[in-house]
């Protein structure tokens, strides 16, 4: 595997969000978000954990871009934090906010790392909140509109590659910041905009017709809900057939907008797992029941792949390959980014132990081999960042999750890369 092996192009990166990295969660002018104040309500998160200082990338961006453009990495996907911008939500500026993201993106340019610019990962202004309950508002669409838009007017001279939403839950507000930029900045700043989906792959548990619809039943109320609206202008039978008259449907004007509104799709793939038919209602646990189908991660009793440190997260290359070509049999030819894929160890991983990451190197290679194999037989996919450059909090999990290719000492915010550093470094070496 090298970089030859993919298409000529073909972007690799790493990602990071802004709450997990950056720090100075209370200070520089931000307001605070939606997880500020989560966080600080005992018993969500991990020993208690927060992101106040994180990794700091707020005063170590330039060693952070530096160990980027060591690696041979083209591109840094990182996320702006609307509260940094707008404390409130609305209205007034943060402008020492805005000269953060300045000096990162100007820093990235300078060394060659394209910069990809995520618009939202979590962390609504907490004012917008309170004001009137966030997302279930849809005074929101506006809102983020208007948000999104400074950024564009803001950034979007230097960052030409966007991001609407990480793992979005409204289609309609997606529409309106993309028409924004559709008619006002793309021509100009010559850029693109997709959204970001998380994607984990769904594999029937037996070939039965029954655990076969399951899985689809999974795939269609886990990305179908998105993918299908923005290819086909409505949503996919399965969920049309189960949540029936409850589904909204899409005015004439809504299908115009969400249809075909994407440049690229944004995959976050991870994991895999077995799906099948609940044979009764007690089968499915309630993170599940509206999904409709039984989640397993074993079958006669054979683990479906070895477990990282997240409970979550087992490791299955092949899901890839299947994740990517269902897409492209699915949804047609879709501009594929491959915008999350990585592994965890656990969180008291110490130095220098904590750097000799020899399973995450095998990860990133099953997985990539994987992916070039879907590429190689047809698959339009233009891009691949790892998660995550750095150790970072891990939500709920906090600090007991690593998933940097660079080791965070939260003792002294010092960082070190670990061996999957080097190994990409290697890997995306520019021959000749
Ligand atoms: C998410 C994210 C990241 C996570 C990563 C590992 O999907 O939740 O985009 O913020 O940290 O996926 O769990």
């Amino acid at each position: 595997l090298s970089r030859d092996s993919f298409p000529k192009g073909f972007v690799f990166g790493t990602a990071t969000s802004a709450y997990q990295v950056e720090g100075m969660a209370n200070k520089g002018g931000r307001g605070p978000c939606i997880w500020d104040v989560y966080v600080k309500q005992p018993g969500h998160i991990a020993n208690n954990d927060t992101a106040d200082v994180a990794g700091d990338q707020y005063h170590h961006y330039k060693e952070d871009v530096d160990l980027l453009a060591n690696f041979n990495f083209d591109a840094y996907r990182f996320s702006i934090s609307w509260s940094r911008i707008f404390p409130e939500g609305v209205g007034r500026v943060n402008w020492e906010g805005v000269d953060y993201y300045n000096r990162l993106i100007n820093y990235l340019v300078k060394k060659g790392i394209t910069p990809y610019g995520n618009l939202y990962h979590y962390d609504l202004p907490q004012a917008l909140q309170e004001k009137y309950n966030g997302f279930l508002n849809r005074q929101i669409m506006e809102d983020y509109a208007d948000y999104a838009e400074f950024c564009f007017k803001t950034f979007g001279d230097r960052v030409k590659n966007w991001f609407t939403f990480n793992e979005p839950r409204i289609v309609a507000a997606l529409g309106f910041a993309v028409k924004r930029y559709r008619e006002k900045y793309q021509a100009k700043q010559k850029g693109s905009i997709g959204i970001l989906l998380d994607f984990n792959w769904y594999e029937p548990l037996t070939r039965s017709k029954a655990d076969n619809y399951a899985a689809q039943r999974a795939r269609d109320f886990h990305v179908g809900w998105f993918l299908h609206p923005i290819r086909y202008g409505e949503y996919p039978r399965t969920m049309q057939e189960i949540v029936g008259k409850r589904l909204p449907k899409f005015t004439e004007e809504e299908v115009k907008m969400v249809n075909g509104s994407f440049d690229y799709v944004g995959i976050n793939q991870y994991t895999t797992s077995y799906i099948s038919n609940p044979t009764s209602p007690s089968n499915v646990t309630s993170y599940q029941s509206d999904w409709n189908a039984a989640f397993a991660n074993a079958k006669n009793g054979v683990q479906i792949g070895p477990r990282a440190n997240s409970w979550w997260l087992y490791i299955v290359p092949w899901g890839m390959y299947k994740t990517v070509t269902y897409i492209k049999e699915r949804y047609g030819d879709m501009n594929v980014i491959i915008s999350e894929n990585g592994m965890d160890d656990p969180g008291n991983a110490t130095l220098p132990n904590g750097l000799k990451d020899t399973t995450r190197i095998k990860f990133f290679k099953d997985y990539m081999t994987q992916l070039k194999k879907a590429i190689d037989e047809g698959a339009n996919v233009t891009g691949y960042f790892a998660w995550s450059l750095l150790d970072n909090f891990e939500w709920l999990l906090g600090y007991t999750s690593r998933f940097g290719i660079v080791y965070v000492d939260y003792n002294n915010l010092k960082r070190y890369p670990k061996m999957s550093a080097y190994w990409f470094k290697q890997l995306l070496e520019k021959k000749q």
